[in-house]
């Protein structure tokens, strides 16, 4: 017998078994991303909370990375959600604040975070709010929408359709209203009114609280709407159970999905108006409503840490936290946000909130907690959430089409906390442009009137003839406009967001 036998077998069995090691060792993480709607910098206790607690929030920052730079990629709702999954920017595809019955803005023919994520294995589910549209034209709320969250990715979806702000006020499970009674079918109408559920500015002595004149459309459970709806009374949500009711079906996907990677998109309805915490969180913070869905909104996010760990998943999961845009105190219904705010910042030091170009409307709370793999710490990479779908495309060893996520850069090391190294430029959408170079801000003159809808929410959204130029490292708040002293900052960062929005 050959004396090399043995020896090359033994080495064979060796290399076999790092191999092996090697394989096991990167055995895809769950991925969790929390999505919370309308959640400042601030507003959480490990970025300075004053009048709420946030445990559960404040435990996955202790033992996880919190980022103090991380961007969302728009100050509102409907863009920043847009460019979270597809990994392009909203302007391409014109994406604004979407009505509660308009069509499918993804195109279903795009690569998205979520199907990049079933080709490496994976099992996807969205909880919680869309907001991206559904259908492909007029929705008929009785039948199977054609177009959803299915066609982007999501093998499966439990979705408030739109907003809470907005009809049709049901569920929609796997593209089906809950519990639809079909006897008591539903419409749904925005701009003409139509008879069904009773309009607002008719009753007010039906409200929980009162409006602006843009939220007095149908009043469903005491509150009135944007949009007018008819029928579905079986199917209607109650206001109060949202969180509950939104937190047992992400836990129950988890449940479910525990022996097999899964991505998991938590997209709760908390912080958004309307305010309406349940009785277990009323008077749990000194703020009034909108401090109780800030403890409300920490307590959903326990659940699923509770969940994950109850399934020994909670060490190799990649829980994402953080919010789709800027803080706001009066978006129109009269919850005394703005009164009863005392000494919280809700955007932190920053200057702005939900609807402008100013920081606080795109700078995130933002935690990445994987303990596995991740180092409890801070960073201040400068990151952008339109990165998230080429940064954990990266993560599972998938590779993206060149047409697809036109935006997106892998940054997986800064995400998980192994380089400090982030965006060397970063876009910030609103209703004018901002762009980051550095700790440089910039942003883009706009000589126009601030819309009376935006005024009358005591917003600043930015608009200037003149360019804004800010350095954020003397000047966080972005009180100095700098622009006249540095033309080649200027210049250079005016050449650059040309180059993105003609790219
Ligand atoms: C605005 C609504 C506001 C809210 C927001 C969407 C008016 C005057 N205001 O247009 O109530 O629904 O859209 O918020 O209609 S977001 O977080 O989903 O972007
Ligand atoms: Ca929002």
């Amino acid at each position: 017998m050959n004396i090399l036998t043995p020896l090359k077998s033994a080495v064979f069995a060796v290399l076999i078994c790092i191999a092996f090691n090697a394989c096991a060792q990167r055995a895809n993480p769950n991925i969790v991303i929390i999505y919370v709607d309308d959640l400042g910098y601030g507003d959480i206790g490990v970025n300075g909370a004053i009048g709420v607690e946030t445990p559960h929030i404040d435990k996955l920052a202790s033992n996880g990375l919190n980022f103090t730079d991380a961007h969302c990629s728009a100050s509102t709702c409907t863009p920043s959600r847009y460019s979270l999954l597809t990994g392009s920017y909203a302007f391409r595809r014109k994406a604004h604040i979407l009505e509660g019955d308009a069509p499918l803005i993804i195109d279903p023919n795009m690569g998205t975070l979520p199907k990049m994520l079933q080709k490496a294995g994976y099992n996807t589910g969205i909880v919680g709010k869309w907001h991206l549209g559904l259908g492909n034209g007029k929705i008929d709320w009785n039948k199977k929408i054609p177009l959803g969250p299915e066609e982007v990715g999501f093998d499966y979806s439990f979705l408030i359709p739109a907003t809470g702000d907005r009809v049709p006020c049901v569920f929609v499970e796997n593209q089906e209203v809950v519990n639809l009674d079909p006897n008591d079918p539903i419409t749904v109408s925005y701009g003409t009114r139509i008879e069904g559920y009773p309009w607002g500015f008719q009753h007010p002595e039906l409200l929980k609280q009162h409006t602006d004149p843009y939220h007095q459309g149908a009043v469903i459970n005491g509150i009135s709407r944007i949009g007018y709806m008819k029928g579905g009374k079986e199917a209607l949500w109650v206001d109060e159970e949202i969180p509950f009711v939104l937190s047992d079906k992400a836990t129950a996907y988890i449940d479910e999905n525990k022996d097999n990677p899964f991505f998991l998109y938590f997209s709760l309805h908390d912080i958004h108006q309307p305010r309406i915490a349940n009785i277990k969180f009323v008077e749990s913070s000194t703020m009034g409503p909108r401090g109780d869905v800030i403890a409300q909104m920490d307590w959903c996010v326990g659940q699923i840490s509770k969940a994950l760990e109850k399934q020994g998943l909670l060490e190799n999961t990649l829980m994402i936290f953080t919010s789709d845009n800027g803080p706001i105190l009066d978006d129109g219904y009269l919850d005394y946000a703005r009164e009863l705010v005392g000494d919280h910042k809700p955007g932190g030091v920053y200057r702005g909130s939900k609807y402008s170009a100013y920081e606080a409307g795109t700078r995130m709370p933002t935690i990445v907690h994987w303990p596995k793999e991740v180092k409890a710490g801070t960073s201040s990479a400068l990151l952008s959430q339109v990165d998230l779908y080429a940064s954990l495309a990266s993560l599972v060893n998938q590779k993206i089409a060149k047409d697809d996520g036109v935006d997106s850069k892998n940054f997986i090391d800064a995400w998980l906390g192994k380089s400090s190294k982030g965006r060397e430029f970063l876009l910030e959408e609103a209703y004018t442009y901002g762009l980051r170079m550095g700790n440089w801000k910039y942003i883009m003159p706009k000589d126009k009137p601030v819309p009376n809808w935006i005024v009358q929410k005591f917003v600043d959204p930015g608009f200037h003839p003149e360019p804004q130029l800010f350095n954020l490292d003397e000047d966080p708040s972005e009180s100095k406009n700098m622009a006249d002293e540095n033309p080649e900052v200027v210049a250079k960062m005016e050449a650059e967001l040309k180059s993105i929005l003609e790219k």
